[in-house]
């Protein structure tokens, strides 16, 4: 049964002017217009800032004729809106992918207005709070009252805070020579363990942990550098830990905090330079620091303020996305998302640092390689855009219109039985799957266009998966409202896409009969013959790995341990090594 996010929205037949950079006092929303509203999965799929939630804001000044508000109410204030504020309207409330929300704005809105927005959101995408008892009457209050108030300003994080909280736990010259234990270490998988802020490390053949390592907060993904020795893994609160798959067992060699809020974290892949550096990008501060790749000693922090691309206006927090390394040049690939520029960051030379900067389109977020490894197809999800950038030439070769949130991870390259080699992104906004050309050699007329455009269950999605030795394309729906939808996966034939797809019940074969059990994030082993997939459970429930037969496409073997608290991303050693996706 197919359900699109559309028909959730249909009969949602009003209009609201409702812009939130009035010059007039505005009339509070009415209920009857605001409450038939819908929050959407890409609505809800926002940063949520909570380690700058829990810094000690002060409490601005009272100010004739705005509502006063106490320290604590302030405190609580504060940590709504980093948790669920700032990744739309911006640290500072300049405005992101929201609106801007700086006091001359909100006190000319004025405080039931707020209250109004806040309790019912608006389709533009922000989420009804009140309505859906997110927050209750008292929060909404708070909120609204705290948004009558100057913002606090978390603290800048330049190369002195970042060394001072550098440590090599074992020294270069203390660590193996060669690799002291029996892992295939192909064939290992890193899993993100979200609520408790560790990695395990798990045999793709025994399906055994071999270990877990504490990592920083919330975890979020985990990189392997161009040798396959050494794993990368960031947190959320932007600490790297650097990670000797050499060891007899596993174990951190090294630690950095690199800002307060980040997301991604990448090595250098370039011949001649594997293994030299490693890059954190951050949330806050906006910026990009480039380490020593054995030590995570911090050698240069470059700042991503700057203008937007179009209209070219100041932002003071564009935050970095996706990164990755280029194969073509000794490069970065830096995502820039408020100001929709690519930049491409030279480590040839760290004192003379060269940087493309190439314009794209706002709000990049993700996006993986073509299966040549030579072109970044990079997802600006708010601009319903997928750009295409040559990491060989440093240009931009095409802005893509595609559906609504795209929202790749990776994304999935397969050759398609018409176009030839393809690259595949699903959506949050929507249920399609659109599909790209990528051979401009072999099919120019395809290339870097959408070839095809399938659907899938449902929008909510986040990844899309495939592998060279594989003819099935899995696609997850884990933001999907249904539950029927969140729990499973759609798998889809790549030698006929327009046959439609069968359901795998993921979340049922877990044998896990309660929580979300939200499936996300198929990953493959070494071999391309089985397909990882997280049931994402909250932290107090149980949750699995399923693995699934690639060939069949029936249950193998379902991984579960007491250990194993809300894993969601996975990374093959050798596939994340490899750029296989
Ligand atoms: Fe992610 C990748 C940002 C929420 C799981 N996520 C990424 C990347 C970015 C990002 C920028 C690309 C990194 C790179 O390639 O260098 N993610 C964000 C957010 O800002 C967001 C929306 C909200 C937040 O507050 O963090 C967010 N992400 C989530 C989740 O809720 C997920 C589903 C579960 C979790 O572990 O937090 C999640 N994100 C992932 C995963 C990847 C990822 C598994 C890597 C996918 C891959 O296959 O490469």
């Amino acid at each position: 049964m197919k359900k699109t996010l559309l028909s959730l929205l249909l009969g949602i037949v009003f209009s609201i002017a409702f812009v939130l950079t009035g010059a007039q006092a505005a009339d509070a929303p009415s209920k009857e217009k605001l409450e038939k509203h819908k929050t959407t999965p890409s609505g809800k799929y926002s940063p949520s800032l909570d380690v700058l939630s829990g810094e000690d804001g002060e409490v601005p000044a009272a100010k004739p004729g705005v509502p006063s508000i106490s320290k604590k109410e302030f405190a609580k204030a504060q940590q709504i809106y980093f948790e669920r504020c700032a990744g739309c309207h911006g640290v500072l409330r300049k405005g992101a992918t929201g609106k801007a929300l700086t006091t001359d704005l909100t006190r000319e809105l004025g405080l039931d207005y707020l209250t109004a927005f806040i309790t019912y959101g608006s389709p533009a995408g922000m989420p009804n709070w009140g309505e859906s008892g997110q927050l209750s009457e008292g929060e909404v209050d708070i909120m609204a009252r705290y948004l009558l108030h100057e913002p606090p300003q978390p603290p800048e994080y330049g190369l002195k805070e970042i060394k001072a909280s550098w440590k090599v736990v074992v020294p270069v010259d203390k660590r193996p020579k060669k690799k002291m234990n029996k892992l295939d270490l192909d064939n290992l998988f890193s899993v993100t363990l979200r609520d408790t802020g560790e990695i395990a490390l798990i045999e793709g053949d025994s399906k055994k942990i071999a270990t877990i390592i504490p990592t920083g907060y919330a975890v979020h993904i985990s990189r392997i550098s161009a040798s396959g020795r050494y794993l990368f893994v960031i947190g959320r609160d932007a600490r790297v830990t650097l990670i000797d798959l050499w060891m007899k067992t596993p174990t951190a060699v090294a630690e950095i905090k690199a800002g307060m809020e980040a997301r991604s974290v990448e090595t250098s892949k370039m011949k001649g330079w594997e293994d030299k550096y490693a890059i954190a990008g951050t949330y806050w501060p906006p910026q990009f620091t480039i380490m020593d790749g054995a030590t995570l000693e911090p050698l240069k922090v470059v700042s991503t303020r700057g203008m937007t691309v179009g209209t070219q206006e100041y932002h003071p927090e564009p935050r970095v996305a996706a990164i990755v390394g280029s194969h073509y040049n000794p490069e970065f690939v830096v995502n820039v998302k408020e100001t929709g520029k690519v930049l491409m960051v030279n480590y040839s030379d760290l004192d003379n640092l060269k940087i493309t900067s190439i314009a794209t389109a706002r709000f990049l977020h993700d996006g993986g390689f073509d299966s040549t490894g030579r072109y970044f197809m990079d997802a600006a999800n708010a601009s319903n855009i997928i750009a295409v950038i040559d990491t060989k030439e440093n240009k931009l070769v095409k802005l893509i219109e595609v559906g609504t949130t795209p929202h790749p991870g990776r994304g999935a390259n397969f050759v398609h039985p018409k176009h030839g080699p393809v690259w595949a992104t699903s959506h949050l906004g929507d249920e399609t799957i659109s599909v790209i050309g990528t051979d401009p050699e072999g099919h120019p007329d395809q290339a870097w266009t959408v070839v095809e455009t399938i659907e899938g269950q449902g929008g909510g999605s986040l990844f899309i998966k495939t592998h060279p030795n594989s003819t099935n394309l899995y696609v997850d729906t884990p933001l999907n409202p249904e539950a029927e939808l969140s729990s499973s996966i759609a798998v889809f034939d790549t030698n006929d896409l327009g046959k439609g797809y069968e359901v795998l019940p993921i979340g049922e074969w877990s044998g896990i009969d309660h929580g979300v059990r939200r499936v996300v994030q198929g990953e493959y082993n070494v071999k391309g013959d089985e397909v990882w997939f997280s049931v994402w459970n909250g932290a107090e429930e149980e949750s699995a790995i399923v693995v699934v037969d690639d060939k069949t496409r029936k249950l193998k073997t379902v991984i579960k341990d007491k250990r194993l608290v809300t894993p969601t991303g996975k990374f093959n050693i050798y596939n994340t090594q490899h750029d296989v996706y």
